[in-house]
């Protein structure tokens, strides 16, 4: 069910058995305007304390926290008892009336009538303070947290906006295959499986299956999972990703950076609108964010190894861009960056040989402002089947499992470019994280598969 940002928080029929009852969403109270009136929540219980004849209960649903006060003689003896026993993240309903009160967290409490505890907790295992590992190893209860519910608000806001934009635009949405026979992106981070006694592996990027499927629909995008099976431990990468690619017929390298730009505008400025409340809690002002417009900036590569000598750092043609380089390439940048054609070592077989320049292909990677680094990698696509058999060869790659993406090039080969955006990359910046894990809710790194 998808719901504007308002319509969330209109009060609903309870929809459990036996429960004929309206509930409200807490937000809708905090937002205020209905202050003396009877309401219903139900939700968890997120903080609790007693004091004799008073239970102060803090109750949180998925729109925010409300304190309840529950006392002796206000509700059912029962409900009192149960109200006091309760401990965090019990699943709770009440009813009771709304009250401004300038000392209750968040301007406004619940003086009970009824309080029913709908099912008990044992004692939760997170409290203030805990190391790192706890919490990953907590992970499925972690995720109640205010931060991570937080940034995965702003997460499905960020995807939402980017459907919205891709239908806009009329890009048709298409499932490519997640076990392939080939890599996209190079041996080195491939996982293996087994295949009913073949060898696959799991996808790095449906790319590859997008360009076959342009060829149909001509603009077409995927949004899918992405494996990498990346060895070293860093705040950026992840095992398991979600990839968001899209692949243009009849375009080339030039519209292909300006879709981009678009896009994460679009992206960026729907979190912003969506989301203003959670992301000033995570630290990010959403002014900042609705400055994101196009056009961005294009720095050429050779105009990238310029700006790095120049800001002091040392730094040859034909290196690969790493985490210090894209950093200082965006020191004073308040908009993401567009790197465009790169040396040939540092890329992927598939891109366009550059006609102008044959040293580098017709690509680009689009970095983040604030240090955040690469958030996108694109460009246009080699058209020259021999090129690519050739490419293939050298870097010691089998050419049957790439058979019939050589075909493409034999039926109808076309002018076309593509990209692929690292939506926990986005959400990263945007949300103003220091860690990638945080942006998707069961990471997958190098030494964590649990829970
Ligand atoms: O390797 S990429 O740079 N490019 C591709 O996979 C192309 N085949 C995409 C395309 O043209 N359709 O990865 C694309 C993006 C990259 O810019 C990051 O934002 C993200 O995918 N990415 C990752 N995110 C999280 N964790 C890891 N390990 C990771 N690797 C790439």
């Amino acid at each position: 069910m998808m719901f504007a940002p308002d319509e969330r928080l209109i009060i609903f029929e309870g929809v459990d058995a036996g429960m004929a009852e309206q509930f409200t969403h807490i937000a809708r109270i905090l937002g205020g305007g209905i202050e003396e009136k009877d309401v219903s929540v139900r939700g968890w219980i997120y903080r609790t304390r007693s004091s004799g004849k008073l239970s102060f209960v803090t109750v949180r649903d998925s729109t925010g926290v409300i304190q309840v006060t529950v006392a002796r003689g206000a509700v059912p003896e029962a409900d009192f008892e149960s109200a006091k026993k309760a401990l965090i993240e019990s699943s709770v309903r009440c009813a009771g009336t709304v009250i401004k009160d300038a000392r209750a967290p968040g301007g406004f409490e619940i003086r009970a009538k009824e309080f029913k505890v709908l099912g008990t907790s044992d004692n939760f295992p997170i409290t203030e303070y805990q190391s790192e590992e706890h919490l990953l190893n907590n992970r499925h209860l972690w995720i109640r947290s205010q931060e991570l519910t937080r940034v995965m608000k702003v997460k499905s806001s960020v995807l939402a906006s980017a459907r919205e934009w891709f239908d806009k635009n009329e890009f048709f949405e298409v499932t490519p295959p997640i076990i392939t026979a080939n890599s996209c992106e190079g041996g080195s981070t491939l996982f293996e499986l087994k295949y009913f006694g073949e060898k696959a592996y799991l996808s790095q990027s449906a790319q590859l299956y997008l360009e076959a499927i342009m060829f149909s629909l001509e603009k077409v995008y995927a949004l899918t999972p992405s494996f990498r099976a990346e060895k070293s431990r860093t705040t950026r990468h992840l095992a398991e990703y979600w990839h968001l690619e899209g692949e243009e017929a009849f375009v080339g390298n030039d519209e292909n950076m300006t879709i981009q730009e678009e896009l994460v505008s679009a992206m960026v400025a729907g979190a912003a609108r969506r989301n203003p409340d959670e992301l000033r809690a995570l630290g990010r002002d959403p002014a900042e964010l609705q400055k994101i417009v196009p056009p961005f900036k294009r720095l050429s590569y050779d105009e990238a190894v310029k700006r790095l000598n120049d800001r002091g750092v040392e730094f040859q043609w034909g290196g690969d861009l790493g985490t210090n380089e894209e950093r200082v390439l965006v020191e004073g940048e308040e908009k993401p960056v567009f790197i465009f054609n790169y040396p040939k070592g540092v890329k992927a077989f598939y891109m366009r040989e550059n006609p102008d320049d044959s040293r580098t292909y017709l690509c680009a990677d689009l970095l983040a402002p604030g240090g955040y680094g690469e958030i996108i990698g694109g460009s246009e696509r080699e058209m020259d089947g021999q090129k690519i058999i050739d490419r293939l060869k050298a870097q010691g790659s089998p050419l049957e499992p790439y058979r019939w993406y050589i075909d493409l090039r034999r039926f109808g080969t076309v002018q076309h470019s593509g990209f692929g955006l690292g939506i926990e990359r986005i959400l990263r910046w945007v949300c103003k994280l220091e860690h990638i894990r945080d942006t998707i809710p069961f990471p997958r790194t190098i030494n964590r598969v649990y829970p």
